[in-house]
């Protein structure tokens, strides 16, 4: 459903677009791989005391809301290389703006005490309705202890954060400083996967996932503003998470009976003020009925939301969902637009799936 027509405008932008376009390009190409590391090269997963995945048992944990496998996760990169950390020599550098700096081992990190927290990871670029989502449990240190250790002079405003892949973005001082700012090491059960940032990842809450490097090799704290990598390029500098959802069923190739209740369920996500409720329509809009949430451990997670569609008519049937977050923002009808309309900062147009009840 194409409401308009590429502008001359959107051309010009697509156009000075064509990197940000590769973390779609490269992110479909692992979905669609099934591996987690699929077209890299194969090296041991047990270089530096990695455990890889694939010889772990599978993660259980009691949890009320989908917990995404470790090779089913989502994955996005800029580059076509993942870098092969080794775990037993890598260090964290803290340094800028600070009374001391200094390195941390992976052990030093390991032996400070550990948060253990559920965490709903989004890229920027994730469509309405679309994969790049899922959801974990992470565990690892608050990133203000680190910066505590270091001492932080008074002028600090930014903390950059740098990767082994010469990755980096930067935060504001108090999102640094938030309780939820963690730096993982442990992911669903085991050592932080390779292709999810081993040794050491960012994760801060409400934010989009190029927000939150992986790979991390150092953190500087500085007085000034710093750009990042895809913030260079015209993406959004703050990327706060906005309201989005998607419909997991129906699907376009389950076929429906009138007058047979019908399903219609999906996961919905916001930033972390969290989401106050989902609502769904099946006549395009006209009517808009609240669907039965069940919640996360936290407003930092995925929310699954389930509505009973009594008794379909016979025909075809505009199915949507609409998140509203508890701070008023909500999903709106959105249109044709280039990148799924996620450039610069993100999307939160409605998903939508069609069917024909018989
Ligand atoms: N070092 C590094 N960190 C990175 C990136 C990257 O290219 N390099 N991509 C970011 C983007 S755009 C996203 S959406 C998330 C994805 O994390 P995941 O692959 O573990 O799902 O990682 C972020 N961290
Ligand atoms: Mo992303």
């Amino acid at each position: 459903m194409m409401e308009k027509g590429i502008t001359r405008r959107e051309m010009l932008r697509w156009m000075a677009l064509g990197a940000a376009g590769a973390i779609i390009t490269a992110c479909r190409r692992q979905v669609l791989g099934g591996g987690s590391t699929s077209g890299t090269p194969a090296e041991p997963l047990t270089k530096g005391g990695s455990q890889g995945p694939s010889h772990a048992p599978p993660f259980k944990y009691d949890s009320p809301v989908a917990i995404t496998p470790v090779d089913q996760f989502y994955e996005v990169k800029y580059s076509s290389l993942v870098p092969q950390v080794d775990g037993a020599t890598w260090n964290l550098l803290v340094t800028g703006e600070v009374e001391h700096p200094f390195s941390l081992t992976l052990n030093d990190i390991r032996a400070m005490p550990m948060v253990e927290e559920m965490r709903t990871l989004e890229c920027i670029s994730n469509p309405a309705g679309g994969d790049l989502i899922s959801n974990a449990v992470w565990r690892g240190v608050r990133l203000a202890e680190v910066l505590q250790r270091a001492g932080l002079k008074p002028t600090v405003k930014e903390i950059v954060i740098r990767s082994a892949d010469d990755y980096h973005t930067s935060i504001p001082l108090e999102l640094a400083l938030n309780e939820h700012s963690l730096l993982a090491y442990w992911m669903n059960g085991g050592d932080l996967p390779i292709n999810h940032g081993y040794p050491l990842r960012a994760l801060w809450p409400g934010r989009y996932g190029m927000k939150q490097p992986k790979w991390i090799t150092q953190l500087e704290a500085i007085s000034g503003h710093h750009t990042g990598f895809w913030e260079a390029q015209g993406w959004s500098d703050d990327a706060i998470i906005k309201p989005n959802s998607r419909i997991d069923a129906p699907t376009v190739a389950d076929s429906l009976k009138a007058g047979e209740a019908v399903v219609i369920s999906g996961v919905a996500y916001s930033t972390d003020v969290g989401i106050a409720r989902v609502e769904v329509t099946t006549d395009d809009g006209e009517h808009w009925a609240e669907a039965g949430l069940t919640r996360g451990p936290s407003p930092l997670t995925w929310t699954e939301w389930r509505y009973r569609w009594e008794s379909p008519t016979a025909g075809r049937h505009v199915i949507r969902a609409r998140v509203t977050d508890k701070a008023g923002a909500t999903q709106s009808a959105g249109g044709f637009d280039l990148l799924g309309g996620t450039f610069p900062d993100g999307t939160a147009a409605m998903p939508v799936v069609i069917v024909n009840v018989k």
